[in-house]
């Protein structure tokens, strides 16, 4: 399998801290893939129309897409270690997920507003909008942090990514000053050699 990646991206990040978690890392070849919402990859829409990393290649040709299904499907085949199989453990972990993706999208839209969109063309209440969605994102997993306990499920991976990509563009951000839950739990999650390998880098 192959897996179109790049080391800035925190979505590619998350599969490749699953990748890793899950005991993968030999199976799976990762492609560096410049990406870009107005330039779009012409090698990457052949496998996946949303021309959007990361995008998985199995063996056969055939592709999936996006983190989600990647990580749930990367996870199926090391035995379902960092996805609860049934019951709210389950819902919790993807709700988790969907949060932790939530407040990427919004970062990553964010980034894009600032480093491509022209600036003459550049709109502050959107950008405002979007950081309101990350301080409320950040506010409820400060407030969930307790729940971790020592798991590093995918709920807990999409948050690593957060964290690291706020850290990564967003130092003005500051996350750490008001989040002192949070700030203690990445130190010790950023020790472990799946996070420590993905570190977010341009
Ligand atoms: N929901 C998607 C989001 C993936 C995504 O937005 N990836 C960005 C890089 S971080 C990308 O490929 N952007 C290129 C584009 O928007 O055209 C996922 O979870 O995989």
């Amino acid at each position: 399998m192959q897996i179109n990646v790049n080391a800035a991206s925190p979505f590619a990040r998350k599969v490749r801290i699953v990748v890793r978690e899950a005991g993968l890392a030999d199976q799976v070849r990762e492609i560096e893939t410049a990406v870009s919402p107005v330039a779009p990859n012409a090698d990457l829409a052949g496998a996946n129309p949303l021309v959007k990393i990361p995008t998985l290649l199995l063996d056969d040709g055939r592709a999936l897409y996006d983190s989600r299904v990647i990580c749930e499907y990367l996870d199926s085949l090391a035995g379902h270690r960092l996805f609860p199989q049934s019951g709210m453990a389950r819902w919790q972990s993807l709700c988790m997920q969907s949060l932790c993706d939530g407040i990427l999208d919004a970062a990553v839209l964010t980034r894009y507003e600032l480093a491509i969109r022209p600036q003459a063309l550049r709109w502050q209440d959107w950008v405002d909008g979007q950081r309101a969605k990350i301080n409320g994102g950040l506010a409820t997993l400060e407030k969930a942090e307790p729940n971790f306990g020592g798991n590093f499920g995918i709920g807990e991976i999409g948050a690593a990514c957060v964290l690291g990509y706020l850290d990564f563009r967003f130092p003005d951000i500051e996350w750490r000053a008001t989040h002192p839950r949070l700030k203690a739990w990445f130190a010790t999650v950023s020790t472990r050699d799946s996070v420590r390998e993905t570190a977010p880098r341009a």
